[in-house]
């Protein structure tokens, strides 16, 4: 079996990796040369767990090359990203594009999988890309039998896990037709432990962009409870660790927003396809986006009640324990308080080896934990890092502390309640 994957980015790689492992030759495409150039000679340019190993032995195997250039394969997987516009329409450019390059090469009894999180009624456009540009093919869904099958197939595995969960999630695969997704079924199988449900390509599509729309909103909820807790003086976290208890409620954890190129874009897919229908997935996009600027709000009042100390901005990263600063409201939250305080501003991030480019000149250093503790007497957590996490009370007993992700619940300033607002 030869299998193509269009696309080497976080998904695309760790996808090309595991099916190389079940024996099948696989071609992974990239427009940029420099990663081609990475996974040829069995190395990685991203981080993610195992995944090294994963590539130096797949590709000294001889399972696993790049290429900038397709070339014909039995099974085509398109991973590459779809971007949003800045009026928030979904951008499928690079998915017609990786399209047109499979249709150079398609023949008889191929299969084409798109990946790549899309609006409803992507994989029906890829179709009808291959169908015009390959008209000596029978396309299917558009007449009687077909030469060729086309599947949407959404990933669903999270950062972090993306080598045990391609493998151990269930996957939803949506055919064009019900042969379609049968052919899609028979690869996937080849490398999936979990279940492997079969649909049509539109239900499969909206199923992805609805699991992280879901999420989106069960945070925007923890998010909107931890500003009324707030006004309340009121610990969130207790709260929802109480309620938690009922058998038919689990909130999520509030943060400072929702990072990550997933469940901060996908809901917006939603938006942008039925605007009049969404005032829930918008109002939660809002409500997430808008806790980012109260803990901007937050942490300047607290800066500012403690002029002139050093102030130590604990963690970057879009979640915990990973090295992803990409739309990471952590990031934003630092790059605010470094663009006003300048100097003042110490960031600890173990993930980081160098500060990222937005911080680069603001004045602001990169510390470590211990120094931090020695020398920072203002704390704003902004990632749930576990050597976060591990810091004892004694070391931080007297610190300043805004605690965005409920992480030190032993933490004095917290268990003292503000003054319940009054209505005069
Ligand atoms: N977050 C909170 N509170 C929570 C949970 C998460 O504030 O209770 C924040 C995180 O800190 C982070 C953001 O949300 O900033 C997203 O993190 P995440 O761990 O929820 O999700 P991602 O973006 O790493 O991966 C998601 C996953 N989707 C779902 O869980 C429904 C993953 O399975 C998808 O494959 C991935 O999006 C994707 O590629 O779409």
């Amino acid at each position: 079996l030869k299998v193509v994957v269009l696309g080497l980015g976080y998904i695309g790689l760790p996808t090309a990796a595991v099916i190389a492992r079940t024996g099948a030759t696989v071609l992974g495409i990239d427009v940029d040369a420099a990663v081609v150039e990475t996974v040829n000679s069995g190395r990685v340019h991203i981080e993610e767990v195992d995944l090294d190993g994963l590539v130096s032995g797949v590709v000294a195997r001889g399972h696993l090359r790049a290429s900038t250039q397709i070339e014909p394969a039995d099974v085509f997987v398109i991973a590459v990203p779809t971007p949003f516009a800045d009026d928030r329409s979904p951008n499928i450019g690079y998915v017609l594009k990786a399209a047109t390059s499979i249709a150079a090469v398609l023949k008889a009894g191929d299969t084409v999988i798109l990946e790549s999180t899309s609006p409803v009624g992507t994989t029906e456009q890829v179709r009808d890309l291959l169908a015009r540009l390959r008209p000596d093919l029978r396309a299917p869904g558009l007449g009687d039998g077909s030469d060729y099958a086309v599947a949407y197939c959404p990933e669903r595995v999270l950062p972090g896990r993306i080598l045990v969960e391609l493998i151990d999630n269930d996957r939803v695969i949506g055919g064009i037709t019900p042969r379609c997704a049968r052919k899609a079924l028979t690869f996937y199988r080849r490398f999936v432990r979990g279940a492997c449900v079969t649909t049509n390509a539109r239900a499969a599509e909206m199923t992805k962009l609805t699991e992280n729309a879901f999420r989106d909103v069960n945070i925007a909820f923890a998010n909107e409870l931890s500003l009324v807790a707030e006004t309340m003086g009121v610990d969130v976290w207790e709260v929802i660790r109480l309620a938690n208890r009922h058998p038919r409620v689990n909130i999520l954890q509030p943060g400072p927003g929702v990072g990550g190129h997933c469940i901060a874009v996908d809901p917006w897919f939603l938006v942008a396809a039925d605007p009049d229908n969404t005032p829930l997935i918008r109002t939660a996009r809002e409500v997430n986006d808008g806790k980012t600027d109260r803990v901007v709000a937050r942490a300047t009042a607290l800066i500012e009640a403690n002029p002139g100390v050093p102030v130590a901005c604990l963690g970057l990263a879009f979640k915990a324990n990973i090295d992803d600063f990409r739309e990471s409201p952590a990031l934003k939250v630092a790059a605010a308080l470094a663009d006003r305080f300048g100097n003042r501003i110490r960031i600890v991030e173990p993930y980081a080896a160098i500060l990222p480019d937005r911080l680069a000149s603001s004045g602001a250093t990169l510390i470590d934990v211990d120094t931090a503790i020695e020398r920072c007497p203002v704390m704003i957590v902004l990632v749930d890092h576990d050597v976060f996490r591990s810091i004892p009370l004694e070391e931080r007993a007297d610190k300043h502390v805004l605690d965005t992700r409920g992480i030190w619940p032993d933490q004095p300033a917290l268990r003292t309640p503000r003054p319940l607002r009054m209505a005069v």
